[in-house]
């Protein structure tokens, strides 16, 4: 099985060098908020939330901490990294990478071709929004219930976690006595160690106007969970 990289630990290393060599500076327009710049790249970072957008103000925000805290993007490509605590995380249009960290977590994307890492414990509700998204669910995930709703055909979600430990991601990872739908008739999938995703508007069967999906292991070897139209 090959790994699936998360942006988050790199944020969350980064932010915590700057802060722990002095490299931050505040920022004007928001209490609470400092910058640093890594690679010619600027980045805000706070426990307490982030504005991004704006005349002079960075693509790119990090939580740290594990206060509830929410950030809030603009229409360019964002790379937003949430902390522990529960974040509302609106990442806007732009093709934007998210990850979600622990907590109950609410992840809106708006159009582009976005990435959500969900990378820890909690309850989740994630809106697609238009473009072809990816979502990876991580081993840290375990136990998380993620509710994606806004899906169109191209979005894709893939499990990077071995959740019943035999060392491969493939189909024995997935519980199938609790996999199917749920009480609204959408789609529900549980892993065997209880991470669980239900995929809003997915139907099992083909019903008029419903979304599909397919699920099996990529090249990499990988489980994957493709969301397709039914009517294609
Ligand atoms: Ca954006
Ligand atoms: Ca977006
Ligand atoms: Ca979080
Ligand atoms: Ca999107």
């Amino acid at each position: 099985m090959a790994t699936i990289n998360n942006i988050s630990e790199v944020g969350h290393t980064l932010a915590q060098a700057a802060i722990d060599n002095g490299q931050t500076t505040p920022v004007a327009d928001q209490p609470g908020v400092s910058e640093f710049t890594v690679g010619g790249v600027r980045v805000f970072t706070s426990e307490s939330g982030i504005t991004l957008g704006g005349a002079n103000h960075a693509d790119h925000a990090v939580l740290t901490g594990t206060a509830n805290a929410n950030v809030q993007g603009d229409a360019h490509d964002n790379l937003i990294v949430g902390n522990d605590g529960n974040n509302d995380i609106d990442a806007g249009n732009g093709d934007d990478q998210v990850s979600t960290g622990a907590g109950d977590d609410n992840i809106t994307l708006g159009a582009g071709d976005d990435r959500v890492d969900i990378d820890g414990p909690g309850t989740k509700v994630i809106d697609s929004g238009e473009g072809d998204d990816l979502f990876v669910i991580h081993a840290s995930a375990a136990g998380s219930q993620t509710t994606f709703t806004g899906l169109n055909p191209g979005d894709k979600v893939r499990i990077n976690a071995d959740a019943n430990g035999d060392g491969k991601i493939d189909l024995n990872d997935v519980d199938m006595t609790k996999t199917g739908t749920d009480a609204n008739g959408d789609t529900i999938i549980t892993l065997t160690d209880g991470t669980s995703f239900t995929l809003e508007g997915v139907k099992v069967g083909p019903f008029d106007g419903a979304l599909q999906y397919e699920i099996g292991t990529d090249e990499d070897g990988n489980l994957f969970v493709d969301i397709t139209d039914a009517n294609a």
